[in-house]
């Protein structure tokens, strides 16, 4: 590490007033170019202290970056992880408003829950489909706290990976007899198709993400609990969305998630 332990409380604070006070800000890393990686992870990690010493619960974690269309769009080349806040959490249906959001975009995402821990190394996807309880279709309404969506990976990880809001569906199926490599994604905006995505958009199969993140947190020692919710990244690039846009995106066999922005 390359960071103080000052620096790095310093650093979530900042990047969480930008969070809480909806105002960009630069990227961390044109003030502190030498931070590595595990600087990244800790300050995301005293991120989620302090929403948790305030009561904040965590609903989740989230694999972001994980499909080749957002690689390109970013201009990155690795996935990322994450963690989801209980007020993040929306309703199928609900109406998100933007006022409480700086410039957020919306990922069509599959999500997985486990019924059984699951610790890497050596985690692979029929681990991850042997621990998997369900998969639910969720959306992700990301909302970078960077500048025009201006950063590099170390600052996003920094900046808890986006994460800003996030939406379940209801219609949850198990993951034997789901094809899920190659199932359908449409996401339609104001009516329109946007975009079309099949499952093997992330990492060739989303269970590949659930995979990665179990290898990602057990090189820091730790594991994915029996319970976790688990959105495993963006099957097509990210949708911009402002006030009165209408967002539906519809899953083969796992029904339709949508929400309304205000
Ligand atoms: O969930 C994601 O893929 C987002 C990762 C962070 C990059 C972004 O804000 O698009
Ligand atoms: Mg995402």
């Amino acid at each position: 590490m390359n960071l103080t332990q000052d620096t790095i409380a310093r650093l979530a604070g900042h990047l969480e007033n930008a969070e809480l006070q909806r105002e960009a800000v630069r990227k961390i890393t044109d003030e502190y170019p030498d931070m590595d990686w595990d600087d990244a992870y800790a300050i995301q990690d005293a991120i989620r202290a302090r929403k948790e010493a305030r009561g904040t619960r965590i609903a989740g974690l989230k694999m972001g970056l994980t499909s080749f269309a957002k690689m390109r769009q970013m201009g990155v080349s690795d996935p990322v992880y994450g963690f989801l806040t209980d007020y993040g959490a929306c309703m199928d249906g609900a109406a998100i408003d933007t006022g409480t959001l700086i410039h957020p975009k919306v990922e069509a995402e599959i999500a997985f829950v486990l019924k059984a821990p699951l610790k890497g190394p050596g985690c692979h996807i029929g681990d991850v489909l042997a621990a998997t309880d369900f998969v639910v279709p969720a959306v992700e309404v990301i909302d970078s706290r960077y500048e025009n969506f201006r950063f590099d990976l170390k600052s996003v990880i920094a900046d808890n990976t986006s994460s800003a809001r996030f939406v379940v569906g209801g219609t949850h199926r198990g993951a034997e007899g789901l094809d899920l490599k190659n199932l359908g994604v449409v996401l339609e905006k104001n009516g329109e198709v946007v975009a079309t995505a099949a499952g093997a958009a992330v990492l060739g199969h989303p269970a590949n993400s659930v995979a990665m993140l179990a290898n990602m947190l057990g090189a820091r020692g730790r594991e994915l609990p029996a319970g976790t919710f688990i959105m495993t990244g963006g099957v097509t690039e990210a949708i911009a969305v402002a006030a009165g846009d209408n967002i539906t995106v519809r899953y083969q066999h796992l029904g339709t998630v949508s929400m309304h922005f205000t």
